[in-house]
């Protein structure tokens, strides 16, 4: 049975149409983490290393800011721990998304690595699981899902178990379906949920790649894009400053850095080939990231791709990159806004370029 980019499409489209509906307004604060997955706490937990950044950010910055919670698929990594393990070694964890559950919002959909919940009658919290979920902003939508869904390995899955996608694929048919770690199949998830989106004039908040992405940009568009931002800068100011020339080498170090390491060039161009770049496409990365976390913001009409590093661990982030990080209270952790845009003005070039 051959799955094509029209059955992905009529399963989003489906994804779409039964996916429940939460208004934005100019009060709303969201913030949208992904790709936890959380294991029982052993050297095989990839969780572990960012638990405490994790943990931190979430109560002392999130809960004690007024943020609502979104969990985008992938929390707990079923396939490898059971819950039972997982929800004992980070309880403190789950008792702060449990005080989101109560006293906030809290979204919490379904990924990959966790579809076994769907089919769980004893899960022990009380949260919102969802397939999938869309926020309103006026008349525009912003579809969150985890972003397996846009890959044919999955949609050929549940095509041969016979399963619609509502509730649920067979977990036990997909065990092993997990994104290769491979620029190509990575792309090409990304390049569906951007036609996808692009066709029907909304935009897409994924995860599952633990590829940030923001207004369908990938990090090597975003390097780019500073090193310009930095050279007009710096002939602003029109002598030598030490700082803005340090950033700007910093940021082609990453970028020559990053080349070098993926060496296909044909997805070394991130840009989806539309005549238009069109911003509907975002990923909220990963909590697991070797250099730290990222995560999405939605507040005051705005969103916002943000970077939270441990500054024992990535100090250069602190004094070359151009950016601005703040210290969250007394920690050694940073928070660091590596893109940000309203709405309004996002919505208006999807409605009109696309
Ligand atoms: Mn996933």
């Amino acid at each position: 049975m051959k799955v094509n980019n029209k059955i992905v499409y009529q399963n989003l489209t489906k994804l779409f149409e039964e996916a429940p509906v939460y208004e934005l307004n100019n009060k709303s604060k969201w913030v949208i983490f992904s790709d936890l997955h959380m294991g029982d706490g052993g050297s095989t937990d990839d969780f572990k290393a960012n638990s405490d950044l994790f943990l931190t950010v979430l109560d002392r910055h999130y809960y004690e800011n007024g943020f609502s919670l979104i969990l985008n698929g992938d929390v707990e990594e079923l396939q490898r721990f059971s819950l039972k393990k997982i929800h004992k070694q980070w309880a403190n964890v789950f008792n702060v998304f449990r005080k989101f559950s109560e006293n906030r919002e809290m979204l919490k959909t379904i990924g990959n690595h966790d579809l076994k919940i769907a089919m769980m009658e004893d899960y022990p919290y009380n949260f919102n699981h969802l397939e999938a979920f869309r926020l309103k902003h006026q008349d525009n939508d912003l579809f969150v899902f985890h972003g397996h869904q846009a890959s044919k390995k999955f949609q050929k899955h549940n095509q041969i178990i016979g399963l619609t996608l509502k509730y649920l694929a067979n977990p036990l048919g997909i065990k092993n379906y997990s994104v290769a770690h491979d620029s190509r199949k990575q792309y090409n998830i990304e390049k569906r949920a951007y036609g996808y989106s692009a066709y029907h004039k909304i935009a897409s908040i994924i995860g599952h790649t633990h590829r940030p992405l923001f207004e369908s940009l990938h990090k090597v568009e975003r390097l780019k894009y500073k090193i310009e931002q930095l050279c007009r800068e710096l002939a602003k100011r029109g002598k030598h400053d030490k700082e803005l020339e340090a950033s700007i080498k910093t940021n082609k170090k990453d970028l020559k850095k990053y080349y070098k390491k993926n060496e296909d060039t044909n997805f070394q161009n991130y840009v989806y080939n539309t005549i238009f770049h069109i911003p509907c496409l975002f990923n909220s990365g990963c909590v697991i990231g070797k250099r730290g976390i990222t995560c999405l913001e939605i507040e005051e009409e705005k969103i916002r791709l943000v970077h939270w590093f441990d500054m024992k661990i990535s100090k250069k982030y602190l004094q070359k990159s151009g950016y601005e990080p703040e210290q969250l209270g007394d920690t050694d952790y940073y928070r660091m806004v590596l893109n940000e845009e309203s709405l309004d003005y996002i919505f208006t070039r999807i409605k009109y370029l696309s």
